[in-house]
């Protein structure tokens, strides 16, 4: 079982991202054979972005996935930018991608809004997302419920391309997990917690301060009802039920049960306390190995070269059978 998945180089990873995908990470690194996880620091440019900032949040990202316990001793961690294979493997199966298909993405629209220049590389984001994926011939894609659009186009590509050229790509699988795939943002339960949000009151960083933890849950929006339970009309409170139950490894039901009598005032409380106890190890952990960045260099020295092997040889069939470059009898000692 190969697993994959990529992440964005924005250094203060939230709740969500946590919840959502790291956790899924680290539980992935002992079932992966190997377990590939990738900072996606090309997707980052597809957004106006400050060169030198993309380096400092890297490295950011790199130490919080290692503080969350990604050990690059037991998966293959790396970042985008130095495997050049995902941008090869980009442009071809670019001629298997629809463009309507990527017109109509939800991230894309979402994130054209607003801009000066809305990049090509915004609107191939999905494809240079496929490309990570397939150049591993990935089975299990660990994501959040926002990333399920994006799924459902890179296995579409990997579809076609193989209809089109014979079974060369494997199609890979969402792993989404069952609690947690959805974080919604503490002030407006309605939207998903976000990098991008417009008021950071409402989004749990993974390297707050436990006081910084604290305020955000005790403002946190719920509704005018008094019981702790899920329900349409409870958005507020079904995400902190869910929070809870992530961050405890118990279910949304065992939480309803245990606080039925529960006031939200004191139940914000120990979802507060909750998330605290289980972030503050990962920011512990964070300074020491973010105060390294020669060592977080040599992990991704490390990680490209096992990377680059892999993808490599996907790449080498992928040539082939498109026709592309010389025939593999003549390509002895090149790709
Ligand atoms: N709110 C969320 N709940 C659960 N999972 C989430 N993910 C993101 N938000 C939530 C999952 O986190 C992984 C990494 O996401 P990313 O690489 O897109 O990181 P990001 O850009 O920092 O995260 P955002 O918040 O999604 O950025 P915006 O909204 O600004 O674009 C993915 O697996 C994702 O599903």
């Amino acid at each position: 079982m190969r697993i994959f998945s990529g992440i964005q180089p924005t250094g203060r990873k939230h709740l969500g991202n946590h919840i959502g995908a790291i956790r899924q990470y680290v539980a992935g690194q002992d079932r992966g054979d190997p377990a590939i996880y990738c900072i996606v620091d090309l997707h980052a440019t597809t957004v106006a972005y400050d060169p030198a900032e993309l380096r400092a949040r890297t490295y950011d990202t790199v130490a919080t996935l290692m503080a969350a316990g990604l050990d690059p001793g037991r998966c293959l961690l790396f970042r985008q930018g130095d495997v050049p294979e995902h941008s090869e493997l980009c442009w071809l199966l670019c001629s298997v991608t629809a463009l309507g298909e990527l017109n109509r993405m939800h991230q894309f629209r979402d994130k054209s809004l607003d801009r000066d220049l809305v990049s090509a590389g915004l609107l191939l984001y999905p494809v240079l997302q496929a490309a990570d994926v397939l150049a591993y011939r990935a089975h299990e894609v660990p994501v959040g419920e926002d990333q399920r659009e994006h799924l459902e186009v890179m296995r579409g590509i990997a579809q076609r391309f193989n209809a089109r050229y014979g079974e060369t790509l494997v199609v890979p699988e969402h792993r989404i997990p069952e609690v947690g795939a959805r974080i919604m943002d503490l002030q407006d339960p309605t939207r998903k917690m976000s990098t991008s949000a417009a008021s950071q009151e409402g989004t749990v960083y993974v390297l707050d301060e436990p006081e910084a933890i604290r305020k955000k849950f005790r403002r946190a929006v719920t509704d005018s009802g008094a019981e702790v339970r899920r329900g349409p009309d409870k958005a507020g409170i079904s995400n902190l039920i869910d929070v809870l139950a992530a961050v405890t490894d118990s279910t949304p039901a065992a939480v309803e049960r245990e606080y039925a009598d529960a006031r939200y005032g004191d139940f914000k409380t120990k979802v507060a306390d909750a998330v605290t106890a289980h972030l503050a190890p990962i920011r512990e952990r964070y300074a020491d190995l973010r105060a390294d960045e020669d060592a977080l260099e040599a992990v991704f020295a490390a990680g490209a070269e096992r990377a680059s092997a892999l993808a490599g040889e996907t790449l080498a069939d992928v040539r082939e059978v498109m026709g592309v470059g010389p025939p593999r009898a003549h390509r002895r000692g090149r790709r």
